[in-house]
């Protein structure tokens, strides 16, 4: 049976990243878009002759043309710009639902039947765009921010208590932005919730330190994004999904009734799998939740008005 194929729209550093950890996971031959020439060609074959030191055999290459992109089983789109210090992912909303809108169009021609998996910021509103521009059934459309945003939480919470990050989980819902929704009662440390295990003050500053997660990180870095957390979260989605492994993960899905959001893509924790999303979890929430899950819903609607001009 010939690979999977995962293009990937835009090179820069999220892309670039994630990239490399589907080809040495050997998770499926990987296509490197970009508008920028040259750029995803040469960095295409860098990674490619990373495949022997490595020990992957996942094809690489690069191109500026959405032919190549023809067939994929996922396309991962990147494209856009990121933030810099001092702004919000809210301040991108015009440029980048510009560029998602055409990146989505062009997808759409060549790969009719992906499942498309969006980065782009903000990325709640851009993941809309997407599937209004692609017209894709919703189920084959996702954003990846929960897995990510999770993870930060999952880390914080680990180092905090001196334990091994991979006995920790932790759910975060809403949209990916200040408003997120970490939510403390279902996370757990090997089973036992965290509530059991700290104060209440110090899981509320782990909660503040996981929704400026990002711009912790932007602020050290000034002229650069986040970039290998997120591959590993995109990666980790693509691997789901191709794999059927059917993972409950928390990803920006579109929820009708579910959580009352009214036809938006928000961050729920879903079922993941072959036919991308197959279910939304609903849990069950506190009233206190709830209002929180609310307010960050508004906060996507605002979003979403707001890129619809430009599609
Ligand atoms: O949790 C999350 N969802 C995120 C989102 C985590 C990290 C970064 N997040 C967002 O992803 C970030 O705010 C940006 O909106 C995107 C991409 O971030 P990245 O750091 O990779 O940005 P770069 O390095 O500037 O790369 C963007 C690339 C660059 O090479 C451009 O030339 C290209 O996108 N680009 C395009 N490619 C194809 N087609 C078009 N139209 C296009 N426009 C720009």
């Amino acid at each position: 049976m010939p690979n999977a194929k995962i293009s990937i729209i835009g090179s820069g550093a999220v892309g670039l990243a994630t990239a490399q950890r589907i080809a040495s996971k050997d998770i499926a031959d990987v296509v490197l878009v970009d508008v920028v020439e040259g750029l995803p060609q040469g960095k295409a074959l860098d990674l490619l002759e990373s495949g022997p030191i490595e020990g992957f055999n996942a094809n690489v290459r690069g191109t500026n043309n959405y032919e190549d992109t023809k067939n994929s089983d996922i396309v991962v789109i990147t494209a856009g710009l990121p933030r810099k210090p001092g702004m919000s992912r809210d301040d991108l909303v015009a440029t980048n639902a510009r560029i998602v809108g055409e990146v989505a169009q062009n997808v759409a021609k060549f790969s009719p039947n992906s499942i498309l998996i969006v980065v782009t910021n903000p990325l709640d509103a851009m993941v809309y765009a997407v599937a209004k521009t692609t017209n894709f059934p919703k189920h084959r459309v996702i954003g990846m921010a929960g897995v990510l945003d999770s993870a930060r939480f999952r880390t914080f919470i680990a180092k905090e208590l001196d334990v091994s990050v991979e006995d920790v989980q932790a759910m975060v819902l809403g949209g990916h932005g200040d408003s997120m929704v970490p939510l403390p009662r279902y996370s757990t440390v090997s089973g036992v919730p965290v509530e059991e295990l700290l104060p209440q003050d110090r899981i509320n500053a782990l909660i503040e330190r996981t929704r400026k997660g990002g711009e912790e990180i932007i602020n050290l870095i000034k002229t650069g994004s986040t970039s290998f957390a997120p591959a590993s979260a995109v990666a980790e989605m693509a691997e789901t999904i191709l794999k059927d492994k059917k993972k409950i993960l928390p990803c920006a899905a579109y929820c009708g009734k579910e959580y009352g959001v009214g036809g938006y893509f928000v961050g729920v924790p879903v079922k993941l799998g072959r036919n991308g999303v197959e279910k939304v979890i609903e849990l069950k929430l506190t009233d206190e939740e709830m209002e929180m899950f609310r307010k960050s819903v508004e906060h996507v609607k605002g979003l979403v008005a707001a890129a619809e001009k430009f599609l």
